[in-house]
């Protein structure tokens, strides 16, 4: 986890639970290189780019598997369809994220 302070909602229903589940911050080291590793990462205004190695993973089976007629899936969302674990995702879809990184 990449320290700092983070503001998180509480989201218990609505449009938010769906197969799409939430945005975590994972996503490729090199975003147009889909096979660099997916790393932890941060970017903000004031602190530039962070980012750190998994040392956990909770992909979905066959995942990663950059399958996205939109472009490289870039990004790591979670399924609430199967106990919120992992898939890479184009990153420019519209998904819910749980916290954001406060500068
Ligand atoms: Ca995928």
């Amino acid at each position: 986890m990449i320290a700092g302070t983070f503001s998180c909602a509480e989201v218990t229903s609505g449009s938010c639970f769906g197969s799409q589940g939430f945005w975590t911050a994972g996503a490729l080291q090199n975003p147009s290189d889909a096979t660099s590793s997916f790393v932890w990462k941060m970017t903000t205004v004031n602190r530039g780019t962070r980012q750190q190695s998994f040392d956990y993973t909770k992909w979905y089976p066959n995942q990663p598997d950059n399958n996205s007629p939109s472009g490289t899936e870039a990004c790591v969302n979670t399924l609430d369809f199967s106990n919120y674990e992992w898939n890479d995702k184009y990153c420019y879809d519209t998904v819910c994220y749980i916290c954001e990184l406060e500068e």
